[in-house]
């Protein structure tokens, strides 16, 4: 095993270099090698140390995985001012990302130097932290308040040149980071430049701390760290050194043991654990270089955009050429906005629009595509019907993709002679946006044509994950039944707004009867017909009130009104109050007496029945592990991440609790309030959703 930090001795300057695989994370063994490394060439009479990384990066960080455990001497603050009190020159050449305490140990060296393609920056909001080696002190001194209130409070990355304008960092060489940093360090010693200690440099300006909080607080939907670095910035202002550390370190520690830096952390290793799956192990994804998407509406469209950007080429097959048009002008308004972003130039935007991107009304000119998207209206018959084409013309080996969000993927696969070539790739809207992907088995899908699925969607930069085939695969299914949860309280008492206002504090970006007039209320008009046509349980409850409003021609945002009225614009959306009339009387009408409903009983049904239903697609198998559950309401349905998505919430919450509250509600609606057979298994056994992970795990 290589040492962690590799020491060599180049005439009058050390090179401490870090071996800790796979992006030099500051574990033990890596903080202990700074220190020694520091201590030998003081011994060795060295006159310069340089720190860099070896592989992919400079340190990436704290060791994550080390959170939670008890902290090992030497801790990173130590080393951090150990490395500033050398009395040598520390020089940090820095490439890939130096994160967290990773530049935290830059920020403790004296010169740093930075390749062209670096990025760096204070990540820790993203895990429910804030800096805890000293970056709060240190990173105000160097470049300001305002500016590293901004990178801490955001956990963004800063690109070189940026840093090189902040004064985060000193130089941009490209090259080799360990050449450069020996090259930078012998300059140095030859000019005879001094050590500068940034903890040395005079505390910043101060701001009003309390506004910033405050501010800071309210863009954090709830989660407490953001702001919590303003206080520890304003303990670099108004405390000396050691104390500001001191200060930094007690918040540190504080947030390590709340249950949002927990809920963060699963969600950090559950969006990496959920594309390992053992089905894909030693699998070889199919090559994919052309796509073809069927279908330029919304979805096909954003689908065609989010390929396009990840470098692929993309034949767009419409019913007629002003379709074609049509779908093109879409993907183009999808392409102007990553160009006004930067994440495209105007060259690139016109390769893309008029060479990487072909239109067609045939069928024929799908013959040569390794991946065909079929983006069509949701009806079943349609669907057969293309890829019964698909069939007749697609090349031996191409994967036949559906987009469907909740039909029968077995039932489209049978429509060809290939089933082993079909699964479903359910994008969510807008589909170059979203970073969700449900890569949808069939039955007879082939392992490699799964591996192909995840390939492509890391290609997309997508989250994928794998769900099975049921109605509305893992996201909808259950969305469908927490839904519910809430359409029943309206019944019993509560208003839309209530809830929506409940939820909102929860931490939802948005609450369901706001989201729901987002993505258009005749969407879940359509899902009740449909629902309704298949027949709903006897002892099913419904309701009519929004079928109503949607028979008014509210549709939402879309139309202007919906549960809410878009008047004055989305932002200062207020009450419709066509609707609470609508609601009582379906309540009259049904001889319901309405009832008070607390916040807190509304989040405890809501959540519960995200859970409960969640309990059976995971028992079920739709989801391979609990984690797959939290990933995909994460990432597709606005859960907060700082509570790492429902599973882990529940575990957070407790199990048997939320499974007695379960049982009672039984009492007062058997059919909805059916405790899930893998809930009560788990509290019977005393067992978590966290166990089941770690058990997938293996
Ligand atoms: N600790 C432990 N493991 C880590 C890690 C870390 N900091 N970062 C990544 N990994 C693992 C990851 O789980 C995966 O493992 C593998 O490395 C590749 O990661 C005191 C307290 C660096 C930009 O938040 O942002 O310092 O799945 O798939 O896409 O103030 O990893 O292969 O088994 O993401 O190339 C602050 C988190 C920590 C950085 C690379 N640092 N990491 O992205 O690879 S807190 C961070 C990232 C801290 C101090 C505080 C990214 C990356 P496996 P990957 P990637």
């Amino acid at each position: 095993m290589p040492d962690a930090i590799a020491y060599d001795l180049q005439g009058d300057i050390a090179i401490l270099k870090a071996q800790n695989p796979p992006v030099n994370a500051l574990g033990h063994a890596v903080r202990q090698g700074l220190i020694d490394g520091i201590e030998r060439a003081e011994r060795e009479g060295a006159r310069a140390v340089v720190i860099h990384g070896d592989g992919s990066t400079y340190f990436a960080g704290a060791d994550i995985r080390e959170f939670g455990k008890p902290p090992q001497e030497p801790h990173l603050p130590d080393v951090c001012n150990r490395i500033e009190a050398s009395p040598l020159i520390v020089v940090s050449a820095m490439h890939g990302t130096a994160l967290g305490g990773g530049l935290e140990i830059a920020l403790s060296t004296h010169y740093r130097i930075a390749v062209p393609s670096a990025r760096m920056g204070l990540p820790e909001v993203h895990l429910g932290l804030i800096p805890g080696a000293t970056g709060t002190q240190r990173l105000p001194r160097l470049i300001g308040v305002d500016k590293a209130l901004d990178v801490m409070t955001t956990g963004r990355q800063v690109g070189a040149q940026e840093a090189l304008d902040l004064g985060l960092i000193d130089r941009i060489e490209d090259g080799a980071p360990g050449v450069n940093g020996l090259a930078y360090a012998r300059q140095l010693i030859d000019e005879g430049a001094p050590r500068r200690a940034v903890s040395e440099l005079p505390a910043p300006a101060p701001i009003d701390w309390d506004a910033t909080y405050e501010a800071v607080l309210k863009r954090g939907r709830g989660q407490i760290s953001p702001a919590m670095c303003v206080r520890a910035v304003q303990g670099a202002c108004e405390l000396p050194f050691a104390e500001g550390v001191a200060n930094e370190r007690r918040i540190f520690r504080e947030l390590m043991d709340t249950d949002q830096r927990q809920g963060m952390i699963h969600a950090f290793f559950a969006e990496r654990a959920v594309g390992k799956l053992p089905e894909l192990k030693g699998v070889e994804p199919r090559p994919v270089a052309a796509i073809a998407v069927i279908g330029g509406g919304t979805m096909g469209s954003g689908i065609a955009t989010s390929a396009l950007m990840a470098g692929l080429s993309v034949t767009m097959l419409e019913m007629s050429p002003e379709a074609a048009e049509k779908a093109k002008g879409r993907i183009a308004g999808n392409l102007s906005g990553a160009l006004k972003r930067g994440k495209i130039d105007q060259a690139g935007f016109e390769r893309l629009t008029e060479q990487a991107l072909t239109l067609t009304t045939s069928y024929d000119d799908l013959a040569e595509a390794d991946l065909i998207i079929e983006a069509v209206f949701e009806e079943m018959s349609v669907k057969k019907e293309v890829f019964a084409k698909l069939d007749a013309v697609a090349k031996p080996g191409a994967v036949l993709a559906s987009n469907t969000s909740y039909l029968d993927v077995d039932e489209i696969a049978a429509a060809t002679s290939r089933p082993g070539d079909v699964l479903g790739l359910h994008f969510f809207s807008p589909a170059h946006v979203m970073k969700l992907l449900e890569i949808v088995v069939a039955d007879k899908t082939a392992p490699d044509v799964l591996a192909t699925g995840f390939a492509l969607g890391k290609k997309m930069g997508k989250v994928s994950v794998r769900a099975g085939v049921c109605d509305g695969f893992i996201g909808n299914r259950i969305l469908s039944h927490y839904r519910t949860a809430a359409d029943h309280m309206i019944l019993d008492g509560a208003s839309p707004y209530q809830i929506d206002a409940a939820l909102e504090s929860f931490g939802f970006a948005m609450g369901p009867f706001a989201v729901a007039d987002l993505a258009g209320l005749d969407i879940g008009w359509a899902v009740r017909k449909r629902k309704r046509a298949e027949g709903l349980h006897p002892q099913a409850r419904d309701s009519s009130y929004a079928d109503t409003l949607c028979e008014a021609g509210h549709f939402g945002q879309k139309t202007g009104k919906g549960y809410y009225d878009y008047v004055a614009g989305p932002k200062a959306r207020v009450p419709n109050p066509e609707v609470m009339p609508l609601i009582e009387a379906d309540r009259a009408a049904q001889g319901i007496t309405p009832r008070d409903f607390t916040d807190a009983e509304i989040l405890r049904r809501y959540m519960a029945a995200m859970v409960n239903e969640a309990a059976r697609v995971v028992g079920e198998g739709i989801a391979r592990r609990p984690l797959d559950v939290d990933v995909t309401l994460l990432y597709g349905y606005g859960f907060p991440r700082y509570r790492g998505g429902p599973l882990k919430w529940a575990d957070m919450e407790g199990l048997p609790g939320l499974l007695d509250d379960i049982r009672a509600w039984a009492a007062e609606d058997a059919h909805f309030w059916q405790p899930a057979p893998l809930l009560e298994q788990l509290v019977a056994e005393g067992r978590s959703f966290e166990d089941l992970n770690k058990e997938a795990a293996g």
